[in-house]
């Protein structure tokens, strides 16, 4: 971990409330990593499926006064004939809003073959990819405050 001063950080966390037992972890770890830097400012909100989980995030930056996002969800293959679609329009329009926006949105949706991957991704003792979504979003917040003071510092 690098001597970022992250404490002062307003993270959002939007969580998919598809494939609850899932993601209920993914939000867990993700809450636990936000702590380990510190962080006590989450705004945390709840939406239907992975689908909608663009539309929140945006919200979260442009009303919620956020500086990054944690994008929370889980899709599985063999659950929907329509896997591709929401698991792609859902990373497609995260990208767009943090691209958009310009502030981190970070993609922390499992996209498994099943449930027994999902499980082990989810699970905080094994790949706990919900702390590694969040660790992301602080490291995207440092680096881009890191080029915005090079780049003040660069200019004459
Ligand atoms: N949403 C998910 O988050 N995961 C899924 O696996 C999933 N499946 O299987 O369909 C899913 N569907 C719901 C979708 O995200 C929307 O909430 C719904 O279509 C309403 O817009």
């Amino acid at each position: 971990m690098s001597d970022f001063e992250a404490s002062d950080l307003r993270i959002g966390v939007a969580v998919a409330r598809f494939n609850d037992a899932i993601t209920v972890r993914l939000r867990q770890g993700a809450v636990d990593a936000l702590a380990r830097h510190g962080i006590t400012d989450i705004c945390e909100v709840w939406v239907p499926g992975a689908f909608e989980l663009p539309l929140a995030a945006r919200a979260l930056l442009t009303d919620g006064g956020c500086d990054a996002v944690v994008a929370l969800g889980c899709v599985i293959r063999g659950d929907t004939g329509h896997y591709d679609f929401v698991a792609g329009e859902c990373a497609s329009g995260l990208q767009r809003v943090q691209l958009d926006l310009g502030a981190p949105v970070v993609f922390g949706v499992l996209t498994t073959e099943n449930a027994e991957q999902a499980i082990s991704r989810a699970s905080l003792a094994r790949m706990d990819k919900g702390g590694e979504a969040a660790d992301s979003a602080v490291e995207m917040i440092e680096t881009l405050r890191g080029i915005a003071a090079y780049a003040k510092q660069a200019s004459p």
